[in-house]
């Protein structure tokens, strides 16, 4: 069983801090009997900010910190003295990471650059001092502001891997292999449907020194969006792609229903997934005979390219890179802008939670109801790597 750090959902508790209260003070000293007001400002209080690092790859080191408090302002003091500013709390993310509001699932923002800056909660203001408040008529005015509240909120971070190409199959289709083929990737592989149960990064070293990166995700079945095998929430790993590589082994009796079954989910889940480039690879191509390919052919959907690729014996593999390139090239292809759905958190959370302490009893699961309606025989490796 693959025991994993990746981990692209947390809920947290953020509370900013609340500003400290404006003074009410008057000034003293010897032989001056009404120095006049001189209470000074509150400080501001913290505010809960979210930072892009570009170094973090997972959400791990925000697992175990469900609570995050910003510090209150100071209260101001006398002297007209400003109370000091609470200290901002900083949660760092990878790039790619969504949040959404923990309660209503709304989308709240998204960090893209390195060393980006979004005030999740802004702190209170500090109050002002008496000293503001002096006027002509009312010279010793005896009160002042009080700092403004804290603001509190649950929010839900999500990590939506950064890549350029996505890998799309049913389990089984040699998704895995291939990112091992292709990059330095160690993906586990195995002729069992789930092997792949987090998402993998790979980056793919093309000519001249150029290079992309590939994301492995768990394979689809047809029900996935109805939570059939692990579900589709991997799918967000694949909504920033420019490019979705849709792989469907050679030995599958009808291609385009394969293809067309996997297109249906994705569209299930963010119909926006299906305006990304596409290609198409069939796989295992070196266990694949002449009649084999002769209904491949017959089978093949028209309105998508494709490309015949082994990962064992390295047939197709450097067209397929060519494809990739060429579309990742493309200028309507860089720029990859899709609205972020606001998410189901009921759904989400039985989801989520169990993923990580029950990983394993899932997954039996999922290999039951998969072997029930299955016929798991036509996805079997052909046992090159026993
Ligand atoms: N003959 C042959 N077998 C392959 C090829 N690619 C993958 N396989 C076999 O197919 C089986 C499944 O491969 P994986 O790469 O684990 O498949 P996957 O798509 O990642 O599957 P999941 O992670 O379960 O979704 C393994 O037994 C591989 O050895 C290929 O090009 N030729
Ligand atoms: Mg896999």
């Amino acid at each position: 069983m693959q025991q994993t750090n990746f981990i692209d959902y947390v809920k947290i508790y953020c509370r900013s801090g609340k500003g400290g209260a404006g003074s009410m003070h008057f000034h003293r000293a010897k032989y001056l009997p009404k120095g006049g007001p001189d209470g000074g400002d509150g400080g501001r209080g913290g505010h809960i900010i979210l930072r892009g690092n570009r170094n973090l790859w997972t959400l791990l080191h925000l697992k175990y910190q469900r609570h995050l408090f910003a510090t209150d302002g100071g209260n101001g003091g006398e002297s007209r003295s400003f109370g000091k500013d609470g200290e901002d709390k900083i949660i760092e993310v990878p790039l790619g990471t969504v949040c959404y509001d923990g309660d209503s699932g709304e989308f709240l923002a998204e960090v893209r650059e390195h060393g980006e800056d979004i005030v999740l909660l802004k702190g209170g203001r500090g109050g002002r001092g008496n000293w503001h408040f002096r006027t002509a008529t009312n010279q010793a005015p005896r009160y002042a502001q009080p700092g403004e509240p804290a603001t509190e909120r649950n929010i839900i971070l999500q990590l939506k891997v950064l890549a350029d190409v996505g890998l799309v199959g049913f389990p089984n289709a040699g998704k895995s292999t291939l990112l091992s083929v292709v990059s330095a990737a160690k993906p586990e592989i195995a002729d069992y449907p789930f092997t792949t149960l987090t998402p993998q990064l790979g980056i793919v070293s093309y000519r001249d020194n150029r290079s992309f990166c590939m994301a492995d995700i768990p394979g689809i079945i047809e029900g996935a969006a109805e939570g059939k095998g692990l579900g589709l929430r991997f799918l967000r790993h694949i909504e920033r792609n420019s490019v979705l590589l849709f792989m469907v082994p050679v030995s599958s009796e009808n291609i385009a229903k394969e293809y067309n079954i996997l297109l249906s989910e994705l569209e299930k889940y963010n119909p926006e997934l299906l305006t990304k480039a596409r290609l198409l690879a069939i796989s295992k191509c070196d266990m694949a005979d002449q009649e084999m390919l002769k209904q491949a052919e017959k089978t093949m959907p028209t309105d998508i390219s494709h490309v015949f690729i082994s990962s064992v014996s390295g047939q197709g593999i450097e067209q397929l890179k060519d494809m990739l390139w060429q579309e990742l090239e493309k200028e309507e292809n860089q720029v990859i802008e899709i609205s972020h759905l606001p998410i189901d958190i009921k759904k989400i959370e039985s989801e989520d939670s169990g993923a990580e302490t029950e990983q394993e009893e899932q997954h039996t699961i999922y290999l039951n109801e998969v072997e029930e309606e299955w016929d798991l025989s036509k996805y079997k490796g052909i046992g090159w790597d026993e």
